[in-house]
């Protein structure tokens, strides 16, 4: 990326690393109960369950894993009815995470590098990674699903929390088969009359990788699925949508499986970054029978995407963009991280002309940035407003302090910043029933209130960002740092 991010040495931070270090402190314990403690007050329309997923156990038994995506999936959920709030928490009942508890100590190898105790000969061709179901929580086809990108989905009772299994999705995957932690929900497909359908998909990584693509109907059946298989080694971890594609951003990285192989490394360490190789942008149509193009651009890194849609023959994709792969430190401790010297993410937008297969990008957002979030009825279409967690100070990378919102027609932003003790993570925008503007709803989120070691479930009215909190629910225990959630009215 052409816009590196300069780093002001001489600003004093917003945080200190010790408050953003205690929001990696495990939570072990399960609760249950009705929140009282409540700054503000709950709106009255916003009614529903918000749920949200992400590592609950950063040690096993006292013995630290390597890396926060390494961590035991633990749910939340966040009850909402007629100003009240319950909350309850639970770990997902996977395999591995039943093992270990029963053990005591570290039983598997992670993707990102947490290894057996006792060396690499304890890990040599030990392939038997576990779904550890950390990474997404969704309502669909009246089912709750924990998602882990390498493996099958964990089902969920969806008022208990208790796990009930492996889902196969009506059948359709056979045991081994992966389900990305990234569906996109269609407002409107037009191959459904206009109804709502949910599109996710799966990758088989190798020297070529394998894409499979479902599309579900609201009762949760696999109305289309299909194929393709594509050059080189892949990391995908998300997708955007438009009414006709599915959309990749292929990162230029390479895999060495033999260091993984040989017990040394995990194997989401023995990607490299490639920056003399392009980034390539793979359109996969959604009738499954169109020809899948795939488009060079410069060389970036993408997690996450925002949004993409259509428009006179051009396809535009917004999507967070690192400088290269944020690489797993084989040794260090990842609290120690030293912010300065990783990439940041910005938020970039990509112009696919379809015609000339040519590509333009700008920069939008050059703060630091990640999770984006919109409102659910533009997914896939033109759409105004971009709602995202932010660094708190306007360069430099840092963690999560603040929640941005973007006006991409005026350009214009608001910033709600919980800094210097409060850290944020994805806001999850939720409409306001018959409301007609496009930001008329609210965020809701949990920001880690370091001073007083607790986490807080935040709504923030979206039309306005500036005043702060609509209303704080402060919970009785800390929540660590999490990665997606949901919101549904069911
Ligand atoms: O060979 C393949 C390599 C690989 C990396 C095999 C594979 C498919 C098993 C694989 C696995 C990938 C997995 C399991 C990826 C999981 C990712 C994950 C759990 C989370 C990703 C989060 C991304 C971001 C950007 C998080 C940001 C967090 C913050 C800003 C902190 O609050
Ligand atoms: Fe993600």
């Amino acid at each position: 990326l052409q816009n590196r991010q300069t780093q002001n040495i001489s600003s004093p931070k917003s945080y200190t690393h010790q408050d953003w270090q205690k929001g990696y402190e495990s939570q072990p314990r399960e609760f249950d109960y009705w929140i009282d403690d409540i700054e503000g007050e709950i709106p009255p329309e916003l009614q529903g369950t918000f749920f949200k997923n992400g590592p609950g156990l950063l040690d096993i038994n006292g013995d630290r894993i390597h890396h926060p995506f390494d961590g035991d999936g633990m749910i939340c959920k966040i009850a909402i009815n007629q100003s009240r709030a319950h909350f309850s928490n639970r770990f997902v009942q996977t395999e591995g995470y039943l093992a270990e508890k029963k053990a005591g100590k570290i039983l598997y190898r992670g993707v990102f590098g947490t290894q057996k105790p006792g060396g690499w000969l304890a890990n040599i061709f030990n392939v038997n990674i576990k779904n550890i179901a950390n990474t997404n929580i969704i309502y669909w086809g009246n089912k709750l699903l924990a998602l882990w990108e390498a493996a099958q989905p964990h089902r969920l009772d969806p008022h208990t929390l208790k796990t009930l299994g492996l889902d196969s999705i009506q059948g359709t995957l056979q045991p081994g088969d992966a389900f990305a932690a990234h569906p996109r929900i269609d407002p409107h497909s037009q191959r459904d009359g206009g109804a709502p359908c949910l599109v996710n998909f799966a990758v088989k990584p190798g020297p070529s990788s394998t894409i499979t693509i479902y599309e579900l109907n609201p009762t949760g059946e696999v109305v289309r699925q299909h194929s393709h298989s594509i050059p080189g080694f892949a990391f995908l971890h998300d997708m955007v949508i438009t009414p006709n594609y599915c959309i990749f951003f292929q990162n230029p990285v390479r895999f060495n499986p033999f260091p993984f192989l040989l017990g040394w490394r995990g194997a989401g360490q023995c990607i490299d970054f490639n920056p003399h190789e392009k980034t390539k942008i793979i359109l996969i149509p959604r009738d499954g029978k169109s020809e899948v193009k795939i488009i060079d651009t410069e060389p970036c890194f993408v997690f996450h995407h925002a949004n993409a849609w259509e428009e006179n023959g051009e396809i535009f994709i917004d999507s967070i963009c690192y400088e290269s792969f944020p690489s797993v430190d084989p040794d260090g401790d990842f609290r120690e991280v030293d912010f300065d010297t990783v990439p940041a993410g910005q938020l970039w937008r990509f112009q696919v002309n379809l015609e000339s297969e040519t590509v333009q990008h700008q920069v939008i957002e050059t703060r630091c940035c990640e999770f984006p979030s919109l409102h659910p009825e533009r997914v896939g279409r033109p759409y105004r407003y971009l709602y995202i967690g932010a660094a708190h100070a306007p360069q430099g990378n840092a963690p999560l302090q603040a929640v941005l919102k973007l006006d991409l027609e005026t350009q214009t932003q608001q910033i709600w910043s919980a800094a210097p003790r409060g850290f944020t993570g994805e806001p999850v925008f939720v409409p306001r029933p018959g409301g007609t503007r496009e930001d008329q709803g609210w965020l809701l989120l949990l920001v880690y209130d370091a001073a007083h070691h607790r986490s807080d479930v935040v709504i923030l009215d979206a039309e306005d960002l500036t005043p702060g909190p609509i209303a704080r629910l402060h919970l009785k225990h800390h929540v660590p740092y999490g990665l997606h959630g949901s919101f549904t009215r069911e």
